[in-house]
């Protein structure tokens, strides 16, 4: 009897294993609005798919990084809580910085963790990491420092592996040094030379012989090896694939360049595109695709014409691509383009084929979305500003929106809040880029004037701060 017993408990178990979905949580980096196809019909980028993806799924057109630059946007999507709530309330983490989720906060590789999944973050971290040193200072690096004074013989503390992963294989930023690999704490090879200049325009230790053409592919192959492996252990697995592309150094690997019409940019997207491609073939091969949320989107929008050249202005006036669509704004800003990103999320098990959803969604969701997926009652000092979206994704009729508010972060710290159909940014304006933002020539093809009522905008934010206090930046 007690074996018997054993058994249907076993069962039971196995069959709720199963039911958990696999999830693939797939992060670009830089790619506007405008850059996809099944996003912009005028595109001149091919990407055959995405553009799938999103016809086996669910396009959001309203989904918003929860910053217009990096770090902010993936503290709050690994956390459920905007990264304002932290030190960090302008720019982005440098190359040497601690780390910004504190060690007893609940992420959601750790929530998943304590379900039984098997973790991994794939590609670039940029939230901070401790280094052990030579000389036992902080860590720092620069022009008179290029080797740095940290200790690469020791292990990397506090980074993804301390913060819910079980592994972690990537670049913590393609264009900060070390300029190497790291898997899980350690850096694949030593970083012994300084890096050559050129590209790489923060001086650091590299490891010999490293090519910026080979990261994307890197962690491409890494992906799919982690994903045929983890497949075979019948264990539940979350991937945080977290592409270091088309964001800068944009450098498409040989078989790409002259793809596309858009010069390197457009090839690097759709080097992209097949990237995610070996991805999704990865789960169909596995046998695992049907019970596999996969989510695509980006970080924050495109990037203007600095590092990469031309940027996405300029990108108009030379090949007639769009990467913000029709938004106003661009990576960094506080109008649309800087935040408003493509956002599509397929599981054929549960998620409808081809559908639009119009939902105002952003990635800070995505926490409160996986524990509802999993029964899981989120304490209180966890994922504070997550909402469900599952109703959504799940194709619920609904009368009113399900998120309240929401909350938009610049890069130098200029905020905006959103509401319906209303959009209040605190700043004379949404533009963050100074002199490579917004060209006049679009300025006058579209009309923008500035506005002439900033006294009515100020009594509007008071109100807003007194009724909704929660969302309160100063
Ligand atoms: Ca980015």
């Amino acid at each position: 009897m007690a074996a018997i017993f054993l058994c249907c408990i076993v069962i039971v178990e196995t069959a709720r294993a199963s039911d958990k979905p696999n999830i693939v949580y797939i992060l670009a980096d830089d790619l506007g609005y405008g850059d996809l196809g099944c996003y912009n019909p005028e595109s001149k980028i091919p990407t055959p798919r995405l553009d799938q993806l999103a016809n086996q799924g669910m396009r959001f057109t309203d989904a918003h990084s929860p910053s217009a630059v990096c770090t902010p946007t993936r503290y709050a999507l690994l956390t459920g809580r905007y990264a304002w709530r932290t030190r960090l309330q302008r720019n982005v983490l440098g190359p040497w910085d601690k780390p910004l989720i504190a060690a007893d906060r609940l992420t959601v590789g750790a929530m998943l963790q304590q379900h039984g999944y098997a973790t991994a973050c794939i590609g670039k971290w940029h939230l901070g990491q401790n280094y052990a040193t030579h000389d036992g200072k902080p860590p720092v690096g620069g022009v008179k420092n290029p080797l740095s004074n940290v200790d690469f013989t020791k292990p990397i503390s506090d980074g993804p592996i301390a913060r819910g992963f079980d592994h972690y294989f990537g670049t913590i930023v393609p264009n900060y040094p070390p300029y190497c690999f790291i898997n899980d704490d350690r850096t694949v090879g030593l970083p012994t030379v300084p890096s050559p200049g050129g590209l790489f325009n923060i001086p650091g230790p590299m490891v010999p012989e490293w090519k910026l053409e080979d990261i994307l592919p890197g962690l491409t192959t890494h992906a799919v090896e982690w994903i045929e492996e983890t497949s075979q252990t019948k264990k539940p697995f979350f991937l945080y694939l977290s592409l270091t592309s088309p964001h800068y150094p944009v450098v498409p690997s040989s078989e790409f360049v002259g793809k596309t019409q858009v010069g390197a940019y457009g090839d690097f997207v759709y080097q992209t595109d097949w990237s995610v491609g070996q991805v999704l073939d990865a789960l169909e091969r596995s046998g695992v695709a049907d019970n596999t949320l996969v989510i695509f989107t980006s970080d924050n929008g495109a990037e203007v014409t600095g590092e990469v050249k031309p940027g996405v202005y300029d990108r108009v006036q030379k090949f007639g691509h769009r990467s913000s669509g029709n938004l106003r704004g661009a990576k960094r800003d506080a109008w649309e383009g800087g935040h408003r990103v493509p956002f599509m999320a397929r599981w054929p098990n549960k998620i409808k084929a081809g559908v639009v959803s119009n939902e105002t969604t952003c990635h800070v969701d995505f926490m409160a979305t996986v524990a509802a997926i999993l029964g899981h009652d989120l304490p209180d000092s966890a994922a504070e500003d997550s909402v469900n979206m599952l109703p959504a994704l799940l194709g619920e009729e609904r009368n009113t929106p399900i998120r309240e508010a929401t909350v938009h972060h610049s890069a130098r710290g200029k905020f905006a809040i959103r509401k319906g159909d209303w959009v209040l940014i605190d700043a004379p304006s949404g533009d963050d880029n100074g002199g490579n933002g917004e060209p006049e020539w679009l300025k006058k093809e579209r009309g923008y004037a500035p506005h002439s009522m900033p006294g009515e905008l100020e009594e509007s934010l008071r109100k807003i701060q007194k009724r909704w206090p929660q969302y309160s930046w100063r």
